[in-house]
């Protein structure tokens, strides 16, 4: 399972020569050239998202803490007390934190992370916010199957928290097995329940510039993966300055995809395999994808769905539980 956050990268992006070995693959054969979106999230990249999440045109990432906060007394009393919050990724964010905060005596917290560094520096920053919370890190990969540790004894329901949209930089096939794979961690049929943040499919004219800023910040968190790949290449495999930053929408796919794109023809090697490029070529390095109502049916079939959306229904937080939605 691929994916492309800065939670879902750290769990599964191999150290060291796996950008390598991903490009042999992605840039040397024919087809639309192609670079993991995991890889986007090194120490710079990382940084770099911090500061999209903060940009005006980057609208999710406040649509969706204005929306949690306006609907956290319904949210919280839906989940009564006693919650354990599981949530992939090491969850250090506002977000978490107010949803922690007005939960009622939540039984203890369980981040879910493979870097050792990302869970205590989440966990630090937590009991300072919230001293008194239980904090129970999971080193793990949470695309792969695992295990939880066993409930505290106050424990009411397990919620899974994935904000943020990162479900929609997995392609369709791949975010439906997550959810099911979320679903069964939390034990929605016994029980428990995800809350799930998703980014609506709005008019490209929206979309594009919250993925191709005028500060040009989302450019420079694109190009960083050429950055990266020629550092860890240790030489000058593709210059950074021969590219150009570019967003598009697919429509097919409901997707705004970024590309890296060659402003003149190329010609480079890696792994003994050359690398050509045409003027006016890219390597796709993401895709976005943005869910209507239909796609978020599928995503949680069979499940009871609650919805708290902005009132331009740009952004969603989707509580899902057992039972049917009225609706389905
Ligand atoms: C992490 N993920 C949900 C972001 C998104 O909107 O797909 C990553 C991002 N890429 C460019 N800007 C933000």
């Amino acid at each position: 399972m691929t994916a492309c956050s800065p939670a879902t990268a750290r769990q599964i992006a191999p150290a060291g020569s796996a950008l390598l070995r991903d490009a042999v693959e992605g840039l040397t054969g024919p087809g639309q050239k192609t670079l993991p979106c995991k890889h986007l999230y090194d120490a710079r990249g990382v940084e770099l998202f911090e500061r999209i999440t903060a940009l005006p045109e980057y609208y999710p990432t406040r649509t969706e803490l204005a929306i949690l906060r306006e609907n956290l007394p319904r949210i919280a009393a839906e989940l009564g007390p006693g919650v354990r919050l599981v949530e992939p990724g090491s969850g250090s964010s506002t977000k978490t934190r107010e949803l922690l905060a007005a939960l009622g005596d939540p039984s203890e917290y369980v981040p879910i992370d493979i870097a050792p560094e990302f869970l205590a520096a989440g966990k630090a920053s937590l009991a300072r916010a919230l001293p008194g919370l239980r904090v129970t890190p999971v080193r793990a990969d949470f695309t792969a199957p695992l295990s939880l540790p066993p409930a505290p004894g106050g424990a009411h329901r397990t919620v899974v928290f994935f904000p943020g949209s990162t479900l929609g930089n997995f392609g369709p096939a791949e975010a439906k097995r997550l959810v099911d794979h979320l679903a069964e961690l939390a034990g929605v049929g016994g029980g428990g329940a995800l809350l799930i943040g998703l980014d609506r499919i709005k008019p490209p004219a929206e979309l594009l510039p919250a993925y191709d800023d005028d500060a040009g910040v989302t450019a420079a968190f694109n190009l960083n993966l050429l950055h990266r790949l020629n550092r860890e290449a240790g030489r000058t495999v593709l210059a950074p300055g021969c590219f150009r930053h570019e967003a598009r929408w697919n429509a097919a796919a409901a997707a705004v995809e970024m590309h890296l794109v060659a402003e003149h023809p190329l010609e480079a090697e890696l792994g003994g395999r050359p690398i050509h490029f045409d003027a006016g070529e890219s390597i796709h390095t993401e895709s976005s994808h943005k869910f209507g109502d239909a796609a978020i049916g599928r995503l949680f079939a069979g499940w009871r769905v609650q919805a708290f959306e902005d009132a331009s229904r740009r952004f969603g937080l989707y509580l899902v539980t057992a039972g049917r939605s009225a609706a389905s």
